[in-house]
């Protein structure tokens, strides 16, 4: 698989809980590299441009109220099949579908509160339109991860 880079993003929910941090933890312990992280406040232009895709559907609303009600935390993760790899750690969309271990079957109950966004990898390019939309280029740091012989064959 390729190297490539994915966009993820603790929403307000994981914000208040205080999960950053172990989220952040889980993608390092995996051996993924951050190269652009944010703790931002999304507005109303910026989350109707980034859940577009759902602008017709019956819960874009409650999700652009959601995402706008506090704080999130953005970041850029890099490694191998990153953005599948991502979507895997997450579990389903819904928590209640998700199995223990992902990170919404480990904190959610509720599927407007599933405390993570990742990438779609059904999605081609969306890996690249997200992080696009979040990051300029000035902001994501090339960097020699130390353990890369270690987690690369
Ligand atoms: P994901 O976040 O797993 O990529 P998605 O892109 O289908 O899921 O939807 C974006 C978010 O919208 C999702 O994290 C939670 C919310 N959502 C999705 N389907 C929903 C539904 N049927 N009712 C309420 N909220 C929903
Ligand atoms: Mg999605």
């Amino acid at each position: 698989s390729e190297t490539e880079r994915t966009f993820v993003m603790v929403k307000p929910d994981g914000v208040q809980r205080g999960l950053i941090g172990d989220i952040v933890s889980r993608f390092e312990d995996r051996g993924l590299k951050m190269v652009g992280g944010k703790f931002m406040q999304i507005d109303q232009d910026l989350a109707e441009e980034h859940y577009g895709e759902h602008a017709d559907k019956p819960f874009f609303d409650g999700l652009v109220d959601f995402i706008t009600s506090g704080p999130v935390f953005a970041m850029v993760w890099e490694g191998q099949d990153a953005t599948r790899q991502v979507r895997t750690m997450m579990g389903e969309t819904d928590p209640a579908e998700s199995a223990p271990g992902t990170i919404r079957g480990d904190y959610g109950l509720d599927l407007g509160r599933n405390v993570i966004h990742g990438s779609d990898h059904e999605d081609e390019g969306a890996n690249e339109r997200e992080i696009d939309l979040f990051f300029d280029e000035d902001e994501l740091v090339d960097w020699d991860q130390i353990d890369a012989p270690w987690l690369y064959e």
